[in-house]
């Protein structure tokens, strides 16, 4: 059908007005209409565009919902690495800062952009010619997560840059956050529908970015605060951090209105202090003040110091603290056998949360605090830092306070307790994975969701596991049946199905993630990546010398001990054959991937879309693999096919729009017939 010149018009305007008064509630603060004549206008172009379906565009503002859910999050690598900030506790550590940075590049005073340290969750958003492309995760700070729909659905995040003059490309990064108030209410919603409370608004902006389904985030009173790029190509830059805090603005991003130009470190103290004041009276959570050097060449001289730049700060605010009671100490069993002595405390809210275990460390933190129980202590709790004790508060001691033994042997499995580090002063457990409580931390590890990701797979299951004796490593997870799951204690015959189908799907797996699941002594997920990368098998990773390892980035002498210890113990080697025989399989470099080029979709890209009736779509998705494809998320120049189920959303009318073939539910099982036999 063709569109009448007056209708495109129409929709065009009403889209440049939509996204002008965007800017106008959301970056300026200050809206020119109210919220029903938004709403009416709003409708206007969702009528214009259901009636014309060629005049939907990606940066609509009606495209913010009605994506439909995503069954996972594809990766995205960041090309500029996103980086972390040093922290600061204490003012001696910001004079530090500013006298390095003086030193450094010669200058008598410098100047800084001091602003709020919103407590939310990094993001990274990609504008190609203007228009939003892709939203993502921070993640590790070199892969994120695309979250392209959920992050089109927060209001203050423009779909299109306001004006012209702005890079082909430009990755803008910010926070998102949640308000007090909206974190309230939605806590108050999600208790009336019996669902699960978020514990504090940076949790609660964090699960809303990372759920599969956009229209729960659209439901979610999300927003953010820009204040860096990334990415940019074929552009001009301003000069100062300053002045690309306005340039933001004025593309129509949302930039904090607390930010301030500061001259040298006294006045950035004073900006700190102001804040402490101010931040009681302020709508969202901040935990603290970053400052960074005001000007970009300068900035650029000081470059970085392992993932941070030397030209920026963030100055923590002190750490929440409060009184409660000991109840008792007791110790706890980590995954590497390390023993941890724990305070059980009578419940109390700090720090945005409720607290009733604090860490105590080791021994010699018993001993520092003259701690017993009974005590009344101090708390404290800052951001995501486990709960510690501060101090016992002596003049409440009761009569009857009582010292704590620290045990000789394990209370788990009675092994001895050994003692490692300076003044033996890390406790652990000897008796490796015969103690029961290191094989459940153990299996939690590998079930968790950056390792093998086995849904439903929770810790009183595991427990279970372990305490009957149905589990001994974590290859007889792959040969765990229903029945067997079903004889657990509050598993339901459904959620044992379930269970065992999610074993299966984790059986395909990635290299890093394989190797993280291992476990090995501080291989964290970034030092797996680094080693697929480096040696693209996991044979060679075996192979390896220590000195080879070491070759590998970020691996120092002790982790190339530990990985190289790791593969040379038997049981190990042993366990990883009896899970590649269980079918545990992961893509390696150069031999999968000349199978897949054989394959009869390889090199094709296929979306799904709508509600599939004759499989569910993640087993579509499984078998469009198989065969070589590529599924993605979104429709665009490079989809080879949409297959479109019953009820088939945005995706259909792009595919229409950009003409890209389209399958229905019978050519897509004719297709699958045709092409091979399940
Ligand atoms: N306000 C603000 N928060 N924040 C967090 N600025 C800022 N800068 C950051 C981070 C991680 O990183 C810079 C290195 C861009």
């Amino acid at each position: 059908m063709t569109v009448p010149i007056r209708a495109q018009q129409r929709a065009a305007d009403l889209r440049a007005q939509l996204n002008q008064h965007n800017y106008h509630y959301y970056v300026l603060d200050d809206p020119i209409i109210s919220d029903a004549e938004y709403d009416r206008l709003l409708r206007e172009l969702q009528e214009l565009e259901s009636e014309y379906i060629e005049l939907v565009t990606a940066d609509s503002p009606t495209q913010r919902v009605g994506a439909e859910p995503l069954l996972s999050f594809e990766e995205v690598k960041h090309n500029v690495p996103m980086l972390s900030l040093s922290n600061a506790f204490e003012e001696n550590e910001v004079i530090t800062f500013d006298r390095r940075i003086r030193e450094r590049v010669d200058v008598d005073v410098v100047e800084y952009v001091a602003e709020p340290k919103v407590d939310g969750l990094a993001i990274s958003l990609l504008y190609e010619r203007g228009v939003l492309v892709r939203g993502a995760t921070r993640g590790d700070g070199m892969t994120g997560e695309d979250v392209t729909q959920n992050v089109k659905t927060i209001r203050s995040i423009p779909l299109r840059l306001l004006g012209k003059q702005y890079p082909r490309l430009i990755e803008v990064r910010g926070e998102v956050f949640m308000t007090h108030k909206g974190f309230l209410a939605l806590n108050k919603r999600q208790s009336s529908a019996g669902l699960k409370q978020f514990v504090n608004p940076r949790n609660a902006a964090a699960g809303s970015l990372r759920q599969l389904d956009p229209r729960l985030t659209a439901q979610r009173p999300l927003q953010m605060f820009c204040y860096a790029l990334g990415e940019v190509d074929d552009g001009d830059m301003p000069e100062s951090q300053y002045a690309l805090l306005q340039q933001l603005r004025g593309w129509g991003l949302a930039v904090s209105p607390l930010v301030e130009l500061v001259e040298g470190v006294e006045q950035c103290l004073a900006y700190y202090h102001g804040m402490v004041e101010k931040r009681q009276s302020l709508t969202y959570p901040i935990d603290g003040i970053v400052y960074k050097v005001n000007d970009l060449s300068l900035q650029q001289s000081l470059g970085f110091v392992s993932r941070a730049p030397r030209w920026a700060l963030a100055h923590k605010f002190p750490a929440q603290e409060e009184t409660t009671l000991v109840k008792a100490i007791e110790v706890q069993v980590g995954r590497t056998g390390a023993i941890t002595p724990v305070a059980r405390l009578e419940p109390v809210f700090v720090g945005g949360v409720t607290v009733s275990n604090a860490t105590l460390h080791n021994r010699a933190e018993i001993e520092r605090l003259d701690l017993r129980v009974g005590d009344t202590v101090v708390v404290r709790r800052a951001g995501d830092v486990i709960p510690e004790v501060v101090k016992v508060i002596g003049k409440r001691r009761p009569r009857a306070a009582k010292g704590f033994q620290f045990p000789t042997r394990c209370p788990v499995c009675h092994s001895e307790i050994v003692y490692e580090g300076g003044e033996g002063i890390i406790a652990r457990c000897s008796g490796g994975l015969y103690c029961s409580a290191q094989r459940k931390e153990h299996l939690k590890h590998f079930a968790s969701r950056k390792a093998m990701d086995i849904d439903g797979l929770g810790d009183k299951i595991i427990d279970q596991l372990v305490e009957t004796g149905m589990v001994q490593d974590i290859a007889d997870l792959y040969s765990l049946t229903v029945a067997q799951l079903a004889g657990l204690d509050r598993l339901a015959e459904k959620s044992a199905q379930n269970l065992v189908a999610a074993l299966e799907r984790s059986k395909q797996t990635t290299l890093h993630r394989f190797l993280f699941a291992l476990g090995i002594s501080q291989v964290g997920e970034t030092t797996a990546r680094q080693l697929t990368d480096h040696y693209g098998s996991l044979e060679s990773i075996m192979n390896a010398t220590e000195n080879d390892l070491q070759s590998v980035t970020d691996i120092g002498p002790i982790v190339a001990t530990n990985i190289y210890t790791f593969f040379r113990q038997s049981h190990n080697k042993q366990v990883i054959r009896k899970l590649r025989r269980r079918g545990v399989m992961w893509p390696e470099t150069g031999i999968i991937k000349k199978d897949v080029s054989k394959l009869p979709l390889s090199g094709k890209t296929i979306v799904l879309t709508g509600i599939l009736s004759a499989m569910p779509r993640n087993e579509a998705k499984a078998r469009l693999q198989d065969l070589g494809a590529k599924v993605a998320g979104s429709v665009s120049s490079k989809t080879d096919y949409v297959i479109v189920g019953a009820e088939p959303g945005s995706k259909a009318i792009k595919a229409a729009q950009l003409g890209v073939e389209v399958l229905d539910e019978t050519q897509f099982l004719k297709l699958l017939s045709k092409l091979g036999p399940r």
